[in-house]
């Protein structure tokens, strides 16, 4: 029984969250506490929307397709690779009051602008202006509709206002949050003063059981039925949302979840100009509509403030960059800001102690994602990049989202790698890549992000924008130090002062290379069986890292330090760092392990009986074959991970261990490409080798731009401090420095996209797109900020 009971209780740690007070106040992200925030562009995976940070938002948002074209539905909503659009992106958004963003389709493009205005007690308003140009190569003027529409989440009404024939005026609604609140839409015009365009309209009025199933809602009712006659005499048929039949439920279907959904469709020829006002009734003594002449003298003053910051905060005019690339590196930084979510959910995770998985308690997570594509959603260690760059603009937006990170920590320490919260989330994730184990840790970025915080106050301690740093800080604490104990107690190695990331890859016959997601850097090689015989070098030097962080957060909050310094010395200790991991053999960094290199992927042998037919049995699938035993040793692959104590500037300036890390990085038959520092030596055996028949090389030869922005970032650390190898640092930045940026660029120009890797050989984006995440401290590297 006792056995029993401790198991059941075992069971529940997981899911339980940390006992402290959370950094956030219940009410922290509500109109009332943080008005200016609370409408945003909060929802990353669609290409334009608009919610409130709050847990069942109303949303509002944009979907359009091309009518009488050869494709026969090309209807656009949430950002996805297939529709291979010619590249979609913010070019300006402050991240807290207007953004402006443009859209490539295939002979068109949409500008998608927003503006708040505060007023009332609810969040104030919003007016949307969409802008539809043809591109100069189109034969003819494209007619496209506009779909908007607002949908409830369970919470409050909307009301469909129908004026003349099939056009839906207004929507008025009223949540809880919102109060009451009417959403306006405008007549196309061809220019701002002009007016109105001949236009077709249509809409639908009907209930969603769930925001994901939007899309599906408005494909369902398309029909063909409806005439487009253009004053020219000119009449066709095209396609519109008619009624909607809700389809037969499916069972799982939770009849607590349907609410209202109402769209408004405009179908109009371009050029033209469409403006969507969302007003708050709180609001009782607004000046005028934001909109038309209103609305453009408002945008200019945003736009005219967002250069003017920008240039104040990264100075790239003044370093003499040209006007294109301080344009690409607006559109970056945009996206990350832009780029912005508000999720609301529970994870579905796992311990030894349970048999199944299990919900995690509901959280809210405010956070930057890597790609509004193919993954818009939290991601631990990325998220730690995201604020390097966030806090240059906004130290406010790395606390607001610190904070929901570290609110998510359990009562172990523990907080899952990938958040997938929500059923809109959800929808996105095949199902074996939703749970989350508490034994995995994914690399403590965010201590990044806290070092730059607690410089910035150090600098300038009554700028207003770090005044709230320490009283953060201070809340922070306690699930700050939970949080580096479970990475310093459930990730530790074999030998004194080791680290071993577990959650490695289990099956291990089927991989060339058993993965180590937890890392970050999911394939890169390492020790060829995992066993707890392990030692990570790149976890040493996050830990190294973290304590460092953990000693001079707890100095500043007079705190009990001294064991975060001891740890940190300790970590730092350059002869321990050589005894635990520097290969003689390879004369470099290396993890530690049961290993051998010769493996290799091989047809498995299916026995085929003489005379029975070949399709009858399984096809032969790769399988690892190893030639010679493994034992313990170096892994000795040379890549990113061998350069750790060098990219979190662990090894002190005089370590002649810089010269041979400096050499390896420059030797483009390692490290070297013209584009940046490519993930695995050229001259390692797994170099861009697939790891399954399905898994192609990822990080085995690609250049990622996190890791080169903390190359380029330790080059300059070794360039500005005394010592042998400081010239070489210097000249070494200058021009990894340049490859990087100038091919991020680049590529961003050819293609419309930045993108999560570029191919080693060629510099070619390649990967997930567009990937705005950490690809986009290219602006850092621009800047000089490190
Ligand atoms: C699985 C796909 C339709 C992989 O940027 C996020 C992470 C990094 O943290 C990690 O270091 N990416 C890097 O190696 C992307 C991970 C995406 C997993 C998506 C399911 C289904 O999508």
């Amino acid at each position: 029984f006792y056995a029993l009971y401790m198991r059941s209780s075992l069971a529940k740690r997981v899911v339980t969250l940390h006992h402290s007070p959370p950094v956030l106040d219940v009410n922290s992200t509500s109109a009332e506490v943080s008005p200016e925030r609370f409408w945003g562009s909060y929802r990353p995976q669609v290409y334009f929307g608009m919610k409130t940070r709050s847990p069942r938002s109303v949303v509002t948002g944009m979907m359009w397709m091309r009518q009488f074209s050869e494709v026969d539905v090309n209807l656009r909503h949430t950002c996805e690779q297939g529709d291979r659009l010619q590249g979609y992106g913010w070019l300006m958004h402050d991240g807290l009051s207007f953004g402006v963003q443009e859209i490539h389709d295939s002979d068109f493009t949409l500008t998608t602008e927003f503006v708040k205005r505060m007023g009332g007690e609810h969040g104030g308003d919003w007016t949307w202006r969409i802008t539809a140009k043809q591109h100069s190569s189109a034969p003819h003027a494209p007619v496209i509709s506009l779909m908007f529409y607002a949908a409830a989440d369970t919470q409050g009404y909307l009301e469909a206002h129908v004026e003349e024939r099939n056009r839906l005026g207004s929507i008025t609604g009223f949540s809880e949050e919102l109060g009451n609140f009417k959403i306006t839409f405008r007549k196309p015009v061809a220019g701002e003063s002009s007016s109105a365009k001949y236009a077709s309209y249509n809409y639908l009025q009907t209930m969603s059981p769930g925001l994901e199933r939007l899309t599906d809602i408005v494909r369902n009712s398309l029909n063909r039925r409806f005439v487009y006659s253009h004053p020219s005499g000119e009449k066709r048929q095209y396609i519109a949302v008619d009624t909607y039949k809700p389809q037969h439920q499916p069972k799982s279907a939770d009849p607590r979840k349907e609410s209202d959904f109402v769209l408004h469709q405009v179908t109009v020829q371009t050029p033209f100009q469409i403006e969507v006002l969302f007003e708050s009734g709180s609001f009782r003594d607004r000046p005028n509509q934001l909109s038309a002449a209103a609305m453009t003298e408002e945008l200019e003053k945003r736009k005219a403030a967002f250069d003017a910051k920008f240039e104040k905060t990264f100075g790239l005019q003044a370093k003499g960059l040209g006007q294109a690339q301080v344009k690409f590196s607006k559109a970056a930084l945009s996206n990350m800001l832009g780029g912005m979510g508000y999720f609301y959910g529970q994870s579905v995770v796992q311990s030894v102690y349970n048999e199944y998985p299990l919900l995690y308690p509901e959280g809210a997570l405010f956070t930057a994602v890597p790609s509004r594509s193919f993954f818009p959603r939290g991601f631990l260690w990325d998220e730690g990049f995201h604020q390097l760059l966030l806090s240059k603009w906004d130290p406010q937006v790395t606390r607001e989202a610190t904070a929901h990170w570290l609110d998510l920590v359990n009562m172990e320490g523990w907080i899952p790698r990938e958040q997938i919260l929500g059923d809109e989330a959800r929808s996105k994730v095949p199902a074996e890549f939703v749970v989350q184990h508490n034994e995995n840790a994914n690399p403590p970025t965010l201590f990044l992000a806290l070092q730059k915080l607690v410089e910035q106050l150090q600098a300038n301690p009554d700028a207003e924008s770090s005044r709230p740093t320490l009283p953060f800080l201070r809340r922070l604490y306690p699930r700050l130090q939970t949080w580096f104990e479970w990475y310093n107690t459930t990730q530790t190695g074999p030998l004194p002062n080791s680290y071993r990331w577990r959650g490695r890859d289990k099956d291990t016959n089927l991989f060339l290379n058993p993965k180590t997601l937890t890392s970050g850097l999911d394939d890169y090689p390492r020790a060829s069986h995992p066993s707890a015989e392990e030692r990570h070098v790149d976890l040493h030097c996050w830990m190294a890292l973290a304590s460092g962080t953990m000693a001079s957060v707890a100095r500043l909050l007079g705190e009990p330090h001294q064991e975060y310094e001891r740890t940190h010395q300790t970590l730092s200790d350059n002869t321990l760092l050589d005894e635990l991991h520097w290969s003689d053999q390879l004369r470099s960094f290396s993890d530690y392990g049961n290993h051998t290199q010769a493996v290799s992927l091989q047809q498995e042998k299916v026995y085929v009986p003489p005379g029975q037919p070949r399709h009858q049995f399984p096809v032969a699938r790769l399988v690892r074959s190893v030639r010679r035993a493994p034992k313990p040793q170096f892994v000795n692959a040379l890549g990113y991970i061998s350069l750790f104590p060098f990219l979190l500037h662990v090894l002190t300036p005089d370590s002649p261990k810089l010269e041979h890390i400096f050499r390896d990085m420059r030797d483009a038959d390692k490290l070297w490409t013209p584009y940046g520092l490519r993930s695995l030596s050229r001259a390692d055996p797994l170099y861009m080798k697939r790891n399954t028949e399905h898994d192609a090389p990822y990080w085995r030869g690609p250049i990622w731009i996190n890791i080169n922005y903390l190359a380029v970032r330790a080059l300059h650390h070794y360039g500005n401090t005394e010592g042998p190898y400081q010239e070489k640092a210097a000249t070494l930045y200058q021009e990894l420095r340049s490859n990087i940026m100038n091919n991020v660029y680049r590529q961003y120009a050819e293609t419309g996209y930045i993108w999560e890797q570029y191919n080693d050989s060629t510099g070619s984006g390649q990967g997930s797109h567009p990937f705005t995440g950490w690809s986009a401290l290219t602006v850092l590297i621009m800047a000089e900020q490190y």
